[in-house]
């Protein structure tokens, strides 16, 4: 195992990681930028680095000064979370050029995925089904036309340097195609220095179930079975549960067997998520895959009993997978919800202020992760995430009562600042969420209606 690993992270998930390094006897650096010197975790760290001023250019996205920052700690490992860092290829290979280990897939294997046209034509490849639609790229808004008209209207034009929602717009009819084609090729090119789309059937209706993976840099992996992830708004998840559910006898597993298949055939090493649309007759379709701890990984934390930190660092230090498929049991399900200090009365704009009251919940199989304290000034300069509750029960029923139980419990309070807590209790509050039976048309369906009685009674 490693000696000293550096965090090139903030907020809950370098607390979340320190916490794996600490459990594992290993000492930790973290960086930080001038925003951050009064952090959880930089107190909380055996070191701390600054690196640069608030604005994450200059600090958290700034790879020569978190590389420099390695070396000035003697760090053998380079922990980059999730966001900033942890998908950049060049980073992962920047780190290795200066001796450093990073913690995630090889960089060849990080390019080759990051590019969803070269990740869907390596997974059609490995047998994982696609979203009817064009593999390469489409040259020509012609070319467009022609793939729409073979698969059918609504389609989707994706940018290949995209994910995780970025890049992409949904397209109606065929007289929008043109438009949309452009303006997708457009803000790709602006937003990622590339401007390659690619066209999808559009999937209505659908779900988004996401597969947890751990694979060694022996060729050995296993998957920790499904998330569902479909509660979002504008790309942002804001409930995520494990396992999927309400899917039929065998598709779970059906997904997660597929998913590994295509992680393996594909090089990947490390911690990592396969997503998928599960559309309403329960036929699924390969998205992407993502290189990185996520956000909603304590859920399978929850009903696993695998702390997925701790594996990555094993798998980092090259120790084989001490699991094997068979040694990954479930039990119960488990729920998480962000909380984000955002305003849902208007439009999920950042709230940012000092939080004067900040009481979390606690109680039975009740799990906070957050970087949030009393006192704590929740700064502007950053993503708005503050706290994620995850509650794990025997049943679903169960879990989702004990998450608003644990919601009921939360007090956060200071001049200006709101959060998302409102509109995530009229999600679980929801007939249809409440059967389990929902997908990534919910946010929209809820955002749509008027606001209920209830909901009015809740503010
Ligand atoms: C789709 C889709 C439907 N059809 N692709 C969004 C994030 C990125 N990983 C892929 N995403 C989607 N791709 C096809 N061909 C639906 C989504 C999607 C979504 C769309 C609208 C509103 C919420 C959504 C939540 C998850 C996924």
């Amino acid at each position: 195992m490693f000696e000293k690993v550096l965090i090139a992270n903030r907020g809950e998930i370098a607390l979340r990681v320190l916490r794996a390094c600490r459990e594992l006897g290993v000492r930790t650096a973290v960086v930080y930028s001038t925003a951050d010197a009064d952090s959880a975790a930089v107190r909380l760290a055996d070191e701390a680095v600054r690196i640069g001023p608030a604005a994450s250019r200059r600090s958290y996205l700034n790879a020569a000064a978190i590389v420099e920052a390695a070396r000035q700690v003697g760090a053998q490992a380079v922990h980059p979370g999730y966001g900033f860092l942890s998908e950049d290829a060049d980073f992962a290979e920047i780190c290795a050029d200066n001796g450093l280990v990073f913690i995630g897939p090889p960089p060849e294997v990080m390019a080759v995925l990051a590019d969803k046209s070269s990740a869907r034509e390596l997974m059609r490849r490995a047998g994982l089904p696609l979203p009817p639609g064009s593999v390469a790229p489409v040259p020509t808004a012609a070319a467009a036309a022609e793939v729409a008209a073979e698969v059918g209207y609504p389609v989707i034009v994706k940018a290949a340097a995209g994910g995780g929602g970025r890049g992409m717009a949904v397209v109606a009819t065929p007289a929008e195609l043109p438009r949309a084609y452009a303006r997708t090729r457009a803000a790709a090119q602006a937003a990622f220095g590339d401007d390659r789309v690619y066209v999808e059937r559009y999937l209505t209706g659908a779900r988004h179930v996401e597969v947890q993976l751990l694979c060694d840099s022996h060729g050995n992996g296993v998957h920790l079975g499904t998330r569902d992830c479909s509660v979002q708004r504008r790309h942002q998840k804001l409930v995520e549960e494990a396992p999927a559910p309400a899917l039929s006898a065998g598709i779970g597993e059906a997904i997660a067997e597929c998913a590994l298949r295509g992680a393996l055939h594909a090089g990947f090493t490390g911690a990592g998520t396969v997503e998928f649309l599960v559309d309403p007759d329960e036929r699924f379709h390969f998205l992407e895959i993502n290189c990185r701890i996520q956000v909603e990984h304590p859920v399978t934390e929850m009903i696993t009993g695998i702390d997925l930190v701790h594996e990555q660092l094993h798998i980092a230090a090259g120790v084989p997978l001490r699991l094997r498929q068979e040694d990954v049991r479930f039990h119960g399900v488990a729920i998480e919800c962000r909380v984000n200090v955002e305003d849902p009365d208007r439009g999920f704009a950042p709230t940012p202020g000092r939080l004067e009251r900040f009481v979390p919940p606690g109680g039975p199989f009740t799990r906070v992760d957050t970087h949030g304290h009393a006192g704590y000034l929740f700064g502007p300069h950053y993503d708005s995430l503050l706290a994620k509750v995850a509650v794990w029960a025997p049943d679903r029923e169960l879990a989702l009562n004990r998450l608003e139980r644990a919601l009921d419990e939360f007090d956060i309070a200071g001049p200006g600042v709101r959060t998302t807590i409102p509109f995530v209790r009229r999600v679980l509050d929801d007939a249809g969420f409440r059967k389990g039976r929902y997908s990534t048309g919910l946010v929209e369906q809820l955002l749509a209606g008027p606001p209920d009685a209830h909901h009015r009674r809740l503010r």
